[in-house]
């Protein structure tokens, strides 16, 4: 339907509660990039939060194809959203009786090229993410107030991004980002269990970078890491591979984008140009 007509009831237990989870995808060229890695996630985010969508995962995979193809675009983001559903003014999932389900498919806006050409400056900030016996960062929910506050207090430093540590000052992740370390060669990027998203353009960049040669770690680091790191970059299926230049004011490396990132910001575009489903073939 046309985005006027899209509507969700203010009863929605998404809305009153974030009762609910979501994926981001992105279509290149007419073909949606990990389809099935995003639907896959989406189905063990629900399953996390005890959340049953109404529908099998082919038929969401169709749902998908489907609005890509009626909105006509070849190049597009799309918005996943699964919610508890309407249900009473209480928290109790027990009064929704259906998941709502929602996709939509609109223009993408991108960071502008210099960014990536440049890189970005960015601070830790001190909101930290919930650890995972808090509320598992694994599970892309609609609860991203932690984020929101994050980016908040990066934007009022004045810097592009914000990077999170956890309640032990371990690195996590960035605002809506994962982060990758390169320091003498070696590629590091933390391990699920300090509490990040696992994220899909990590995925990517971690088989890439091992299947190029590269030695790939999941490690802990701190904020002395990254300041004396040779290149650091983020990785989402938003920012692709965006290079950072300087945390909290330490230049990193020599404070422009190193030749890692660079090749990964490369391969990662041929990547999401040459594969996906595709929805558009002419
Ligand atoms: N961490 C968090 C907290 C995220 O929300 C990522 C990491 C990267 O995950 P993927 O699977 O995308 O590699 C995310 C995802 C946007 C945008 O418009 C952000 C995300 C995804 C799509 C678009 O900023 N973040």
């Amino acid at each position: 339907m046309p985005k006027e007509e899209a509507k969700i009831s203010v009863y929605d237990h998404g809305l009153l509660y974030g009762d609910g989870i979501f994926e981001g995808l992105r279509v290149y060229n007419g073909r949606i990039f990990k389809l099935e890695e995003h639907v896959d996630r989406l189905y063990e985010s629900a399953k996390s939060i005890m959340l049953t969508i109404p529908m099998p995962k082919q038929e969401m995979i169709a749902a998908h194809v489907e609005t890509v193809r009626q909105n006509g675009l070849r190049d597009v983001y799309i918005r996943s959203i699964v919610t508890r559903g309407v249900g009473s003014l209480g928290i109790d999932p027990r009064s929704c009786p259906k998941a709502s389900v929602i996709i939509i498919v609109d223009k993408i806006s991108l960071y502008p090229a210099e960014l990536y050409e440049k890189g970005i400056d960015v601070v830790t900030v001190a909101t930290r993410r919930p650890s995972v016996d808090v509320l598992s960062p694994r599970v892309k929910s609609l609860n991203y107030l932690n984020n929101v506050m994050a980016k908040i207090e990066a934007a009022r430093a004045g810097a592009f991004g914000g990077i999170m540590l956890n309640s032990e000052g371990y690195v996590t992740e960035g605002t809506a980002d994962n982060i990758f370390l390169v320091k003498k060669g070696i590629i590091y990027t933390p391990p699920g269990h300090v509490g990040i998203l696992q994220g899909i353009t990590r995925d990517t960049i971690m088989t890439m970078a091992t299947e190029s040669g590269y030695i790939v770690k999941e490690e802990v680091f701190t904020r002395h890491d990254i300041y004396v790191a040779d290149e650091i970059f983020f990785t989402g299926s938003g920012a692709e591979v965006i290079p950072v230049i300087n945390c909290d004011g330490r230049v990193i490396g020599t404070g422009a984008p190193g030749p890692i990132t660079r090749y990964f910001i490369e391969e990662y575009r041929k990547l999401v140009n040459s594969t996906g489903y595709t929805v558009f073939t002419s």
